[in-house]
């Protein structure tokens, strides 16, 4: 299909060009054409688009089939461009099925985070109005009752697989071809929920261009991705993180992607890269602490990594030099968010700062301002601000956290403390509602768990505010060790000193305690309002 322009040129639907300063989309751009349809067109049919752990291979050419008749399902069962369809789908190739299928026929799609409970669940289908629901059969328990307290609920009720009406015998029965929905590039495209640490979760509006740029200026740009690479992410897909990883940037350079559908453990993570000789391979700090303490018992292969990458949270400078050691391999480390898609600060390859969360991506900007919204210096902490072609619309149906949030003009507050040095390199220092004022002065939660890891016994650390005898706020720390038998006065008094040796005065913790586990949410990241309840 072609378009003419105003200038009387006339140029392809669905067309991307990029060069440094910009990326342009056709007027009429639907992100499924480049990311399934093109590698047809491109040569790449016979190409494995996705490899599962239960040894199933999907090509492109298979591929792209499977998304249009998905797609017709949804339009065959009455869904409208628009429409929502909520996914609770576990890591498979059916998600890519459904997800594109959607897209393509300019249906919304909504994956959520398999890890819920039926109250989420029915929070977050009733509020997106969703008029379809598909999930795997796994989450039956959770999803099944927040179908029942919904009435009506989405009119249409639809599994991967199982009982009652499936995926696959919807599929069966629609056509192999699909035209794409006529979209624009800043249509909207899908949806995630994030859930932040109080109140709902709220869906942040993603538009058809913003996969495009988060696999051009991180995947291609950043990472150096190519059609050569085979992807293998710990983080599911339904996490953004994830998404981007093990689904829009394989596609977006004709690589591989490889998908294992169980809970990601030290043991099944290097089970994995032994079997699937993946070249990248995308971890969250947590995951990488817990396979460096079972490193010697595992005794893994990653001879076919070339980089890994981190985020979710800030990847501790210990974490990064004994990887290193054990592996041979770099871990990027970069921070990314649900609103701006993917990341958006990063460490790049031959320029890695322990520590630091690296320099803006390509085609990001950001700054860091005081309570006024006012830039501060070099070395002064702030709140993160950032800029990109990535970031979401908005928040469905959620005016005043989308006013605080979403700045105009793409700007987004991501609601971060970050200070940049004077190279220009950022530094994550908490979650704005994280820091504590002691003494009157801002501290950083981080900056002391940081240096607590920095002792070979800690696996992990967490710090909240507590107060003492005189109400004031003071550090207290949560410390996990990697051998739980050593935990005692002793090693109380080393912790102690050796955060009064290389911290200000006033930032050592003044409680320390023992814990079997930190509370996390499922994307891996520290529940520091649980430890301060
Ligand atoms: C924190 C980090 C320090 C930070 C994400 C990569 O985590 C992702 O998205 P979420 O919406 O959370 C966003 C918040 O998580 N964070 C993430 N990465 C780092 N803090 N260093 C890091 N490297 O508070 C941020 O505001 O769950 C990560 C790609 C896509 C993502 N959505």
């Amino acid at each position: 299909m072609a378009a003419t322009t105003g200038k009387g040129e006339t140029v392809q639907d669905h067309t991307v060009t990029t060069n440094d300063e910009e990326i342009t989309f056709s007027p009429i751009f639907n992100v499924a054409v480049p990311f399934i349809d093109r590698h047809l067109a491109e040569g790449r049919a016979a190409r494995v688009a996705i490899r599962t752990n239960h040894g199933e291979d999907v090509t492109y050419a298979e591929l792209a089939e499977r998304v249009n008749r998905a797609g017709n399902a949804l339009l065959g069962l009455g869904l409208s461009p628009g429409d929502r369809m909520v996914m609770v789908v576990k890591d498979d190739p059916a998600f890519f099925y459904l997800f594109w299928g959607a897209i393509k026929a300019g249906i919304v799609p909504v994956p959520l985070n398999t890890l819920l409970r039926a109250k989420d669940y029915e929070f977050i289908i009733g509020d997106s109005q969703a008029s379809a629901v598909v999930w795997s059969p796994e989450y039956d328990p959770e999803v099944g009752p927040a179908l029942e307290a919904l009435s009506p609920g989405p009119a249409h009720r639809i599994r991967t697989e199982g009982d009652g009406l499936t995926l696959p015998a919807l599929m069966a029965d629609a056509g192999s071809e699909l035209a794409p929905a006529p979209t624009t590039a800043t249509d909207d495209a899908f949806w995630l929920y994030s859930s932040g640490s109080t109140g709902n979760p709220k869906g942040a509006i993603h538009r058809q261009r913003d996969m495009v740029v988060t696999s051009q200026r991180y995947g291609v740009e950043t990472l150096g991705a190519s059609g050569d690479d085979v992807f293998f992410s710990a983080a599911k897909l339904f996490f953004a993180y994830g998404l981007g990883n093990a689904m829009t940037f394989p596609l977006w350079v004709g690589g591989t992607s490889i998908l294992f559908d169980g809970r990601p453990t030290p043991e099944t993570m290097f089970d994995m890269i032994r079997r699937f000789r993946p070249t990248l391979y995308f971890g969250v700090p947590t995951l990488y602490a817990a396979q460096l303490a079972s490193f010697d018992e595992l005794d893994p292969d990653t001879s076919s990594v070339r980089l890994c990458v981190s985020a979710g949270e800030a990847l501790p400078p210990e974490i990064l030099h004994r990887w290193k050691e054990r592996t041979g391999l770099d871990i990027l480390d970069g921070i990314g968010s649900t609103e701006l898609l993917h990341i958006f600060i990063s460490n790049r390859l031959g320029d890695i700062k322990p520590g630091a969360s690296g320099r803006p991506v390509p085609g990001y900007r950001a700054r860091i301002v005081d309570e006024d919204g006012e830039e501060v210096g070099a070395g002064e902490a702030g709140r993160l601000l950032v800029q990109g072609a990535s970031a979401a619309r908005a928040y469905w149906n959620n005016p005043d956290k989308t006013a605080r949030t979403m700045l105009g003009d793409d700007w987004v507050d991501t609601g971060d403390t970050y200070l940049r040095d004077d190279d220009g390199y950022f530094y994550y220092q908490g979650r704005s509602d994280d820091m504590l004022k002691v003494g009157g002065i801002w501290t950083s939660p981080f900056e002391i768990e940081a240096k607590l890891m920095e002792h070979p016994l800690v696996l992990e650390a967490a710090v909240v505010g507590r107060t003492d005898e005189a109400d004031l706020v003071k550090p207290a720390a949560y410390v996990v060790l990697t051998d739980p038998e050593a935990a005692g006065d002793e090693l109380e008094a080393e912790l102690r000193s050796l955060c009064k040796q290389g911290l200000a005065p006033y930032k050592y913790p003044r409680w320390i305690e023992f814990v079997d586990e930190l509370p996390k949410t499922a994307t891996g990241k520290i529940q520091r309002f649980r430890l301060r309840a």
